[in-house]
């Protein structure tokens, strides 16, 4: 492992996730020389962090990998929503594979960047005290690098033992005998009451809006399987995930609109949707309900008998899948789970509904909520992250105009659906345009304010015609007190993203172009 204290290069990545590792790899092969900067002290992106009891991946296999032939050729996935530790070996085997470390330095989190206009490069900082100068800065930090701790009053005082999910130790938490609090009903939430619950003598989940969850169908996956699929891995990830909406290349529906169709044929078609499992049931639904409260509140009453009828315990029955939907189906990322519900019907786990049952406060003993004293000896707070501008916050990057590129990168919205199929996209755009900078002698590129404000007024103009706009999920940076509320996903599709980025770059549209001298 590389432990470099300055380097000088053409591209500091930072991150070392699916977009860390796969810029890397792609920047090599066009001749950059490149470095990458890593927070943690290993490569994975967030399956360097995400250690809780639990934590799987909700995209399913073969989807959820790199599209690098050497890689996807020589591994073989166990199960078909793989969990955090294979998720770590995976990793492992990239970076035997590719070397990755030959050009990282691990625990370098950065907290300054600046950027000089005069020679056309970047000063990177990180708090360790390294070093690096790029003429391209290419941050890989993903959606989910800064968590969320909503600000509760008397939390420092607590004795018991608090936790974040995206911290966890690495030697894990022993529940058993002991009393568990699970704060948040969000995918990560789901994960941790499903399995904490097992161990736990009693666990509290408090649940403030349920969650629209959807079954895993987890299932174990044979070599034999992998292998025959392995032939067509080229097509299916750099072909059919691409061309598809959000990374996930399932067949369409039949028609536009469950109106479209008797209710018998719907019935029918949304109970096979629903059993093939995992985000089949989002983005392989009727695009329709992304937009029409009807058709939303079709497949939301789908849902609610098939999982009520889950549910024995008619209170918990009425908390986790009310009869009135909590909000716009898909207006919130919808968790994946196996068995969380009959998890949560057990006697020993309670299920608190915070908007009947408010936190007042932490105690030194544990929670009190709606006027009642809860003892615990371990609070887990699945509170989420802020997302996607979160990372960009703490990294003190100063642009052109010496100003926080945060206060002109906080409207930037990034694509939704499948991780590494998007940040493949988005790599790709990345490589190509650093290739025409180095042949056309380009200093650096900035964008005008004119076409950043264009790009951001066309998405909220697209979002506005979605139900999304009426959640307050992380999707609209709703779920953090004070960040602005506005659309931070990418609503049009991949396909859209993709020719949207390269139809400007054959002249530079909507940039300031800036040549070196000797261009
Ligand atoms: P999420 O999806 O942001 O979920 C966070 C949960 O925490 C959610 O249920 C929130 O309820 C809850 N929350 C947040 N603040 C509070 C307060 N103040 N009081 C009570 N409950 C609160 O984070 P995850 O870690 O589950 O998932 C992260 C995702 O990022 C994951 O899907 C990855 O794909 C990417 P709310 O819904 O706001 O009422």
């Amino acid at each position: 492992m590389a432990h470099k204290k300055e380097v000088d290069v053409d591209v500091l990545v930072v991150g070392g996730g699916f977009g860390g590792v796969y810029a890397v790899w792609r920047l090599r092969a066009e001749g950059f020389k490149v470095y990458l900067f890593e927070g943690t002290e290993r490569l994975g992106g967030v399956w360097s962090n995400n250690m809780y009891p639990g934590a799987r991946v909700d995209s399913e296999v073969p989807f959820y990998q790199l599209s690098i032939p050497e890689i996807y050729k020589s591994w073989t996935w166990t199960e078909r929503f793989p969990g955090w530790r294979e998720l770590q070996a995976y990793f492992d085997h990239v970076d035997n594979l590719l070397n990755i470390s030959k050009d990282a330095t691990y625990n370098a989190l950065v907290n300054k960047a600046t950027f000089d206009m005069e020679i056309g490069r970047w000063t990177v900082r990180t708090e360790q005290g390294h070093v690096a100068t790029c003429k391209h800065l290419l941050l890989c930090t993903g959606s989910t690098y800064k968590q969320h701790v909503p600000p509760w009053e008397g939390v420092d005082q607590y004795n018991g033992t608090l936790l974040h999910s995206s911290k966890w130790p690495k030697d894990g938490i022993d529940a058993h005998g002991k009393r568990v609090a699970v704060i948040g009903s969000g995918s990560t939430a789901l994960q941790i009451v499903q399995d904490m619950s097992k161990d736990a003598k009693e666990l509290i989940t408090l649940v403030r809006t349920p969650n629209i969850a959807l079954p895993m169908k987890q299932r174990k996956l044979s070599f034999e399987e992998q292998d025959s699929l392995r032939g067509f891995l080229h097509h299916i990830l750099k072909t059919a995930a691409r061309a598809s909406f959000g990374g996930f290349p399932y067949n369409p529906p039949p028609v536009s609109s469950p109106q479209m169709l008797s209710e018998a044929e719907r019935e029918r078609f949304l109970e096979e949707l629903y059993g093939r499992g995992g985000f089949n049931f989002t983005a392989g639904n009727f695009l329709s309900v992304l937009f029409d409260p009807k058709d939303s509140r079709i497949v939301y009453d789908f849902w609610v008998k098939k999982t009520r009828a889950r549910i024995q315990n008619p209170v918990k029955r009425d908390i986790l899948a009310p009869l009135e939907p909590p909000n716009a189906f898909m207006a919130k990322r919808a968790g994946i789970e196996q068995d969380y519900y009959e998890m949560c019907d057990k006697d020993h786990v309670r299920v608190i509904d915070l908007k009947t049952t408010p936190i007042e406060s932490f105690t030194m003993e544990g929670l009190r909520a709606g006027g009642e004293e809860i003892p615990l000896d371990i609070i887990v707070l699945a509170t989420g992250f802020d997302n996607y501008t979160g990372a960009f916050s703490t990294m003190g990057i100063e642009g052109t105009d010496g100003r926080e590129l945060l206060e002109r990168w906080k409207d930037a919205p990034t694509a939704l659906g499948n991780g590494p199929t998007i940040v493949e996209v988005q790599v790709d755009i990345v490589v190509d345009m650093a290739k025409k900078m180095r042949d056309e002698k380009v200093k650096y590129l900035d964008a005008t304010p004119g076409a950043a404000q264009a790009w951001v007024d066309d998405l909220a103009e697209t979002s506005k015609m979605t139900l999304l706009e009426s959640a307050n999920s992380w999707y609209m940076g709703a779920n953090v007190p004070g960040k602005k509320r506005e659309m931070l996903n990418y609503l049009k599709g991949l396909v859209v993203y993709e020719k949207s980025c390269r139809d400007a770059m054959p002249d530079w549209d909507g940039f300031v172009v800036e040549k070196e001298e000797d261009a």
